[in-house]
């Protein structure tokens, strides 16, 4: 399997989040990346190219140009007058605050932000355009008549909708793939979510089409964030009544349970009649994740990978979370080993 990835994501490195009241180093850090792309050559899991650019078209495509056109100043502007430590908003326009946009930079980053955990640096402009272009490569890489291709993702995307940045997401890079491959010609697009966490961004994204049938697996956002999207009665709206499906377990979850939950999802989408499948995967489904609360080992990712493979369509991974740095490589690239192996 191909694998498409950039030392661009090592730009973007935030220096801190806040966790249980405290400021600790970010979950979200460079050597995830660094360690799943060793294990990806370790393994030969076949050749890693760079992606091309594709400059912002296909950003754009799913994401407000006003959100984009932020991002590509934001840190020049917050940067000018001597601020060389990372922005973080601390404010959000919650209800019966106007949705205004504030002329400041600093009331921007507010605005477009679901939470704390999303930093803005010095290089995340360049890591998530680089990012981008990941998605996009791999997705032309299907469209050219690969079976499948790994976007090594980083930062992750699927937390980041149509107008906002939250939980270390930026661009939505399976969006924009999702998007990439329907524009190459595939005429209904299946993407599948199963980080630990709902991939509120992206079911922001495709609520209303019923071109992209968006599935998610994950911890029910009753008790686990991101607490105000992902609840089983989501099932879209207007055109895409019926193309959204939420599969929210609780937290604790056996991976008996969670293994079923895929397996509807699998069902779903065969029903569905999809000609392209993306995958966000996340890893932070493993038992040793330190803030997530599923319980899936080592093999147990082989098992995804042979699932999926069972629905014989050509299949694009696009990286998310996972944040038990030390077996990270081992849990993503056994997704895409057992996927091989079918
Ligand atoms: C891409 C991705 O996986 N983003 C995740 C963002 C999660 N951010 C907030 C997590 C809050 C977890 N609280 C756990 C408390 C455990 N004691
Ligand atoms: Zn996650």
């Amino acid at each position: 399997m191909l694998t498409v990835y950039t030392d661009a994501h090592r730009l973007h490195a935030g220096r801190a989040e806040l966790y249980n009241g405290t400021i600790t180093p970010c979950f979200e850090k460079p050597e995830r990346a660094d360690m799943v792309l060793a294990r990806v050559r370790d393994s030969a899991l076949g050749e890693v190219r760079a992606p091309k650019d594709h400059g912002l078209a296909p950003v754009l495509a799913v994401h407000d140009e006003g959100y984009v056109r932020f991002w590509e100043t934001a840190w020049q502007r917050w940067s000018e007058g001597g601020r060389d430590w990372d922005a973080l908003p601390k404010m959000w326009q919650v209800r019966r605050l106007r949705a205004t946009i504030p002329d400041h930079v600093e009331g921007q980053l507010c605005y477009y932000s679901m939470d704390a955990g999303t930093p803005l640096t010095a290089g995340t402009w360049q890591a998530i355009t680089g990012a981008a272009n990941v998605a996009v490569t791999a997705a032309d890489h299907l469209l050219s008549g690969a079976k499948s291709a790994f976007a090594l993702t980083r930062p992750p995307g699927h937390h980041a909708a149509r107008d906002y940045c939250g939980g270390y997401c930026y661009f939505n890079n399976a969006a924009i793939a999702a998007e990439r491959l329907r524009a190459g010609g595939a005429h209904r697009v299946a993407l599948l979510d199963v980080d630990y966490h709902h991939g509120n961004g992206t079911q922001d994204i495709f609520y209303q089409r019923d071109d992209v049938l968006f599935l998610s697996i994950h911890g029910d956002p009753r008790t686990e964030y991101p607490f105000f999207l992902g609840h089983a009665d989501e099932t879209g709206e207007g055109a895409g009544l019926g193309y959204n499906a939420n599969f929210p377990l609780a937290a604790g979850s056996s991976v008996d349970a969670w293994f079923a939950a895929l397996d509807a999802a699998c069902k779903r989408i065969e029903a569905y009649g999809a000609d392209a499948l993306v995958i966000s995967l996340g890893v932070d489904t493993y038992e040793g994740d330190p803030i997530s609360r599923f319980s899936l080992a080592h093999d147990d990712f082989l098992r995804i990978g042979q699932r999926l493979a069972r629905l014989g369509l050509p299949t694009q991974f696009c990286f998310e979370g996972g944040y038990a740095v030390e077996p990270i490589g081992v849990n993503a690239v056994n997704v895409l080993q057992g996927f091989e192996l079918g």
